[in-house]
């Protein structure tokens, strides 16, 4: 049967909102949406172009999910090359490159660059015909890449399509095809649950990802585009300055960095280099440097190219983040929860800006996976203020002498058992609190910022408390006086008293604060916050069972964001072409982990094919058949609720409680949701950034969500207020950009007693 006219418009209307939402969610980081209405307008084009594949056109926004495999990449001459960049290490050398380009250009002033991030990931270039993708290809050696455009097709943030008007007959767009740091660490993570080989950086993940023959493989992968230069343009012109192009090209629907200025002179450059070294840990993707190009397109035209590299551009490269060294030992550590970790003691060696000597290897599966032997020479990685980590092993120069790597039968601190449940990663020492290790842990864990904020108490500080065994655990903590502790290394009468008050101030303090600080296995503090928000006093969690925190409709263990990923795979499997499971086909866990559904553990898949015996009863399934019910407290499954439940009936906890509460631990009871009279910020979301005076960040959220304020780490067009503290960076540029009310302290000390400025 023809498709109606009705049936036409609607599949126009359909493409044209679901490509406006994946540009809000993936281009601009806005999302306009919930998912739920997403998949809505998704599943809708898809049954409509199932019956009517004539309406499928290449740039539906159905066609991303990847098409079939090719057998090998084609060949793909790029009309004007891809050049690469001459690199600078540091301010002299910066100010060498800034000199020749003034001198070529006969300018005395300063010249106006273009600055930019540089990305670490793999650089491409995408080809579009009357606005229509039709090519996508890697750099290779910078006049031949390899044809990619079935991969590049699946990357969200690359419009298949250009939007708005104006663009030229061909147009060459290039730029960073990169992995977001929290896609790669959650793409490594499912790979370790899964036993499977992990990436060992984002670039390489990205680059992987990329490079694959089955499109498909690439659709599950969370890449996204970043543009920063054009190539052919034909039948068109573009803007007469480098910036220009950029703003343009983000109006036409690719991303840009949201980092890039224009900035003046070597100064400019200099302090933009700073700026963006001192967030780059923030960054949500890694880069290597930062990127300087002479802004005006005339200009660049002067000053021309030697050899592949323009001399109107350079990179200012960051400190190396990998670099070689020897793993001279192996030691284990003992961490709050029993957990064993093997570290590697390293020759010292000087990465990512400093001397790292340590590296963790997480857990023995992570040894044997890496096969790291002391005495090997490995690369090690240290990105950020992130722990410095062993990414792989040199198996080519590994010495006749290296010794395997064993786990010890009993803890190197306190000589309990170790134990490796089978099937477990990681090794945990059965000592307890027993163990002068796990009894330290937890107190620094307790003392934390994020936890109590007992200000002064550092680790050094707990050690000493442990060992002289005047603290055993963190109710001891407030019996502690002045004297006990002036009489330690280091501490003096003042510092003494100083401890002791901050001890009393932090007994004031909120339940969720004081369910993280009490360290059950697995809260960390969005849980701990929605425990507090359902329970609302540490008594009735005191009296907690199973079934006050799991047991309605949904399935066990599977929360929203694995439903997210269930329903989309399931999505995507059921609207590929190719063979598909009849739908009485009777599942169970071995029949789900064939089908590698993402974030489906072997436990999960055993409740999903409890919940849904048939394939045909799951394939339709919908995010909210799977949460909602099957947890009663948001985010925990059954895993959780039995270590909750188990944690708060063991005696020795219920003591502690008491008696933190008998030395006058307290909070404010909040009844956060259901009393809006108490909330006069309820239903404001905020951004905070930058540094405020006399009260940190982390006080100012808590402060704020009491009040009922949603307090959200990045900034959209849903955002307020932000309130700007000192040196804030992007955030107030893209306050300001969006037109977004930017308060400052005073605006802050407003919002703190309740009141909403400018009402
Ligand atoms: N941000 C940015 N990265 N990057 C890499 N700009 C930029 N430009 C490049 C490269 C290779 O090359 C230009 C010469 C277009």
């Amino acid at each position: 049967m023809k498709p109606s006219k009705a049936i036409f418009a609607e599949v126009i209307r359909l493409r044209g909102e679901i490509e406006q939402h994946n540009h809000r969610y993936y281009v601009l980081d806005e999302p306009s949406v919930p998912d739920a209405e997403y998949d809505r307008l998704m599943r809708r084009l898809r049954e409509i172009e199932a019956e009517y594949p004539e309406l499928v056109t290449p740039d539906s926004p159905s066609q991303r999910v990847g098409g079939s495999a090719i057998s090998a990449f084609g060949e793909i001459r790029h009309a004007v090359p891809m050049l690469s960049l001459d690199n600078c290490f540091d301010g002299g050398e910066l100010a060498d490159f800034d000199r020749r380009v003034r001198a070529r250009l006969g300018k005395d002033g300063d010249v106006d660059y273009s600055a930019e991030p540089k990305l670490d990931g793999l650089a491409v270039s995408l080809r579009y015909e009357q606005g229509q993708l039709v090519q996508g290809a890697t750099r290779g050696d910078g006049s031949t890449g390899e044809d990619v455009t079935h991969n590049v097709r699946t990357i969200p943030s690359i419009p298949l399509k250009l939007r708005g008007s104006g663009w030229p007959d061909v147009l060459e767009v290039r730029g960073e095809v990169v992995m977001p740091k929290a896609g790669f660490e959650k793409l490594n993570a499912l790979a370790r649950e899964r036993g499977e080989k992990t990436f060992v950086n984002p670039r390489n993940a990205a680059a992987g990802s990329l490079r694959q023959l089955d499109p498909r493989i690439t659709a599950q992968r969370p890449l996204a585009m970043y543009c920063y230069a054009i190539g052919e343009v034909r039948g068109g012109e573009m803007p007469d300055r480098h910036s220009a192009v950029l703003v343009r090209l983000a109006e036409w629907g690719f991303k840009v960095s949201p980092e890039v200025r224009v900035v003046r002179g070597v100064q400019g450059c200099t302090a933009f280099h700073e700026d963006i070294g001192r967030r780059r840990a923030e960054l949500p993707m890694d880069i290597d440097g930062v990127v300087f190009k002479v802004d005006s397109r005339a200009q660049q035209t002067e000053l021309g190219f030697v050899a592949r590299a323009p001399r109107w551009a350079i990179a200012y490269k960051f400190p190396a983040q990998e670099e070689l060294t020897e793993v001279q030992a192996v030691e284990f550590q003992v961490g709050r929860t029993g957990a064993i970790t093997p570290v590697a003691r390293l020759k010292p060696v000087f990465v990512g800006g400093v001397t790292v000597s340590n590296a963790t290897l997480h857990n023995m599966d992570e040894v044997e996976r890496k096969d790291v032997h002391v005495g090997d020479t490995v690369i090690v990685r240290r990105a950020g203020d992130v722990i410095p980590e062993v990414v792989r092993v040199l198996p080519e120069r590994r010495p006749a002498t290296a010794q395997a790597v064993v786990l010890p039968e009993v803890c190197p601190v306190c000589g309990s058992a170790v134990v490796r449940p089978d099937g477990e990663a990681v090794a945990r020492c059965s000592g307890g609190l027993f163990c002068a290790a796990q009894r330290k842990e937890a107190i620094k864990h307790f003392a934390g910022r994020r936890a109590m904020d007992i200000e002064g108490l550092g680790d050094k500080l707990v050690d000493q408390l442990v060992e002289q065994e005047l603290v055993r655990d963190p109710a001891d903590l407030f019996a502690l006086t002045v004297d006990q502790i002036a009489g330690l290394d280091r501490m003096g009468r003042k510092s003494a008293e100083n401890l002791v008050a901050a001890l009393n101030a932090s007994k004031q303090t909120t339940l969720a604060r004081f369910l993280f600080a009490l360290g059950v296995m697995g809260i960390g503090e969005t849980l701990a916050q929605a425990l507090a928000d359902h329970f609302r006093d540490v008594h009735a969690l005191l009296e907690v069972r199973l079934e006050d925190l799991i047991g309605g409709e949904g399935v066990v263990g599977i929360g929203p964001k694995s439903a997210q990923a269930i329903v989309e795979y399931m999505n995507r499997y059921v609207a590929a072409p190719g063979d598909a499971l009849a739908d009485d086909t009777m599942l169970n866990a071995d029949v789900l982990g064939a089908l590698n559904i993402p974030q489906l553990t072997a436990t999960r898949a055993d409740a999903l094919a409890a919940r849904f015996p048939t394939w045909g009863a799951l394939k339709r399934v919908q995010v909210e058949d799977l949460v909602g019910g099957g947890t009663r407290v948001a985010g925990i499954g059954a895993v959780l609720a039995e270590q909750i439940v188990g944690f708060f009936a063991q005696r020795h906890n219920r003591e502690i409680i008491e008696r933190l509460l008998q030395a006058g631990v307290t909070w404010a009871v909040s009844t956060p949701n259901a009393d809006s009279g108490a909330q006069p910020l309820a239903g404001i979301t905020l951004v905070l950034t930058g540094t405020l005076v006399g009260i940190s960040r982390n006080e100012a959220k808590d402060a704020l969500q009491a009040l009922g304020a949603k307090v959200a780490g990045s900034v959209s067009r849903n955002t307020r207020f932000v309130i700007a503290g000192a040196e804030a960076g992007s955030k107030l540029t893209k306050a300001e950009n969006l037109g977004v009310t930017v308060l400052d302290q005073a605006g802050l000390e407003t919002l703190l007693r309740g009141e909403i400025p400018g009402t």
